[in-house]
């Protein structure tokens, strides 16, 4: 084929896992994860059947957004092993023919990187000018929070964890840009020197045999010259209209590719910050930045209030249907999506477009089918396949993301959460941690997670929903995720064929057909508690049929007018 859109890559045809490493497996009983303790797992994955790892940052870091402020790109931070291990990491995973995508950092680094302990010291440090440093603007009186007497920010951003993304630093009289936590001041793009150094770490990871990265926030590398005040109320944080997808930023992303990419067949995910489906080929397209596929976030912003991430909303099917079936359409000829509703930053799907009660193995499943027939690749977030849920939060001393404590804070200075209870009920709906309690592997203590105290709070329900037990019981979430992930492995349809919406109008039901040549599959999704009534319409009327996956018993292996059942899933399969 030579249409772009249905040219066979490998990585169009993987299913990806997400490892957590702090809250996977701890093998050393000091309450964190570490890679000696994903070793011990590696036969886990196999049996899952994934065929790529995406492991989030093990590099040396103080720890202060989870490894996400890294300190040095070239090492294994102590909690985590050493090199070494991680090498027979690598070794194990290609051995089971899993692949390794490494997080790659470069928006921003650790305060503790040599590179900013240097540039700190004096405004003639050589690494100066790899960060953004400004001086204050003069004000009358007080400046507000993180500055002298008379002196505010340099411009109005705001950071995504709350509060300025600026810092004053006493020792030269100047404020550095931090657009996460203080202690992850941006790096300056514009330095040729950065790139530089930036180009050859990735490199050098590349030579040890790894098969790709995955970007953190990628698009927002390139600041406008002057970083002018934000102007758009609307932007997902203040000043972002600034930044994303900022004016070099394809020139960066291009010389990355042509420097770092160009003749290798590695995997590439951006994680894109407030990407539309218009800008998305820019980055993922035949003429884009030569970039695998992107991480987008229309549809995980549906259920946000009118404060944004940290208000609550309400979301509904027609509006997931109608924003993911957009990507669907707007990359069917060029670009390649990534299929998500789970991550490390995002609180568990089950609880939040499923049923987390009574329906949690339905709807778990249900979702699971969502993201593994839509046309993209797959990514499971570690606990997905058990179907874990969001973590009940009882107190803000459970909370230990710097993301949910500063916005919390924040929220309560501005006056948007008044009451304990109130910060409580949006952490149990919002938070990040929700997603990072440990991995439930058995009812032993701890979920068997550690020998040791871990380092957030194991969820409760542990002693029901847990991998042992899943394993043992055929009609568990896990054993569901194994079809799902065979059946795109058998059915070339699902991975390439044509995404086309079926009864676009249903409130309570999602249907759609794939479509490769003849082959031709349909899948019908029922978001409801409650039954649903599914009426094939008459395009799909005589073809032969046969019913491929469903996550109740089946009642009949054609398709045809049926009652759904709650969060019901039907995969078939249809002949010309
Ligand atoms: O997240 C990017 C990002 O935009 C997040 O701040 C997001 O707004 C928030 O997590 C809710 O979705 C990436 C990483 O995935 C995240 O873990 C890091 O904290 C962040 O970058 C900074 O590196």
């Amino acid at each position: 084929m030579t249409d772009p859109g249905t040219r066979r890559s490998w990585w169009k045809e993987a299913v990806v896992y997400q490892i957590y490493p702090r809250s996977f497996n701890d093998s050393d009983g000091d309450g964190v994860g570490d890679i000696p303790g994903i070793i011990e797992k590696l036969d886990y994955l196999a049996d899952l059947g994934v065929d790529v790892v995406w492991l989030t940052p093990v590099y040396e870091s103080p720890d202060n957004d989870n490894g996400y402020d890294i300190a040095d790109y070239r090492s294994i931070d102590e909690r985590y092993g050493t090199m070494a291990d991680w090498e027979e990491l690598l070794a194990g995973l290609h051995e089971r023919d899993i692949r390794l995508v490494m997080d790659l950092v470069v928006n921003h680094t650790s305060s503790e990187h040599e590179w900013f302990r240097r540039s700190r010291e004096s405004k003639d440090s050589e690494y100066r000018d790899f960060y953004i440093w400004r001086e204050g603007r003069r004000v009358d009186g007080e400046g507000g929070p993180r500055g002298p007497e008379g002196e505010a920010p340099p411009n109005d951003w705001e950071s995504f964890f709350g509060g300025p993304a600026w810092s004053y630093d006493e020792r030269t009289g100047e404020w550095y840009l931090h657009l996460f936590d203080v202690k992850q001041p941006d790096l300056n793009w514009e330095n040729p020197a950065v790139r530089e150094e930036i180009f050859e770490m990735m490199e050098w990871w590349l030579a040890k045999g790894i098969d790709g990265f995955r970007m953190d926030v990628i698009n927002i590398i390139s600041k406008p010259e002057g970083l002018p005040d934000g102007e758009d109320p609307n932007a997902v944080v203040h000043g972002a209209d600034q930044y994303v997808n900022g004016p070099r930023v394809h020139e960066f992303l291009g010389e990355m590719y042509d420097r770092v990419f160009a003749g290798r067949d590695a995997m590439t995910v951006g994680e894109m910050v407030d990407l539309s489906v218009e800008e998305a080929p820019d980055y993922v397209g035949e003429d884009g930045d030569g970039m695998s596929m992107a991480f987008s976030f229309d549809h995980l912003r549906l259920d946000f209030g009118g404060n944004g991430r940290w208000s609550r909303g309400e979301w509904s099917l027609v509006e997931l249907r109608e924003v993911l079936s957009d990507w669907q359409d707007g990359l069917a000829d060029d670009g390649w999506n990534s299929l998500h509703l789970n991550n490390h930053d995002q609180p568990r799907a089950v609880s939040r477009f499923g049923d987390d009660g009574e329906y949690r193995r339905e709807s778990a499943k249900l979702l699971g089918t969502l993201t593994h027939t839509l046309r993209g690749t797959p990514y499971v977030y570690q606990g997905e396949e058990l179907g874990m849920t969001n973590y009940p939060f009882e107190s803000l001393d459970e909370v230990r993301d710097v993301d949910t404590l500063q916005n919390v804070a924040t929220a309560k200075l501005d006056g948007r959460i008044e009451t304990e209870e109130e910060a409580l009920d949006l952490v149990r709906y919002r938070s990040r941690d929700n997603a990072r309690t440990p991995m439930q592997w058995s009812a032993a203590e701890n979920a068997g997670f550690t020998a040791g105290e871990p380092w957030i709070g194991v969820n409760p329900n542990y002693p029901r929903i847990n991998a042992e037990r899943a394993r043992v019981d055929g009609d568990s979430v896990w054993h569901y995720y194994c079809d799902l992930i065979d059946l795109r492995s058998e059915h070339d349809v699902l991975v390439y064929g044509a995404y086309d919406l079926v009864l676009a109008d249903h409130e309570e039901v999602w249907a759609y057909t794939r479509t490769l040549g003849d082959e031709r599959a349909l899948v019908v999704l029922n978001f409801a508690d409650g039954r649903s009534r599914f009426e094939p319409p008459s395009s799909l009327d005589g073809a032969p049929s046969k019913l491929l996956l469903c996550n109740y018993e089946a009642t009949a292996s054609a398709v045809e007018p049926v009652e759904l059942r709650p969060y019901e899933a039907r995969v078939y399969r249809l002949t010309a």
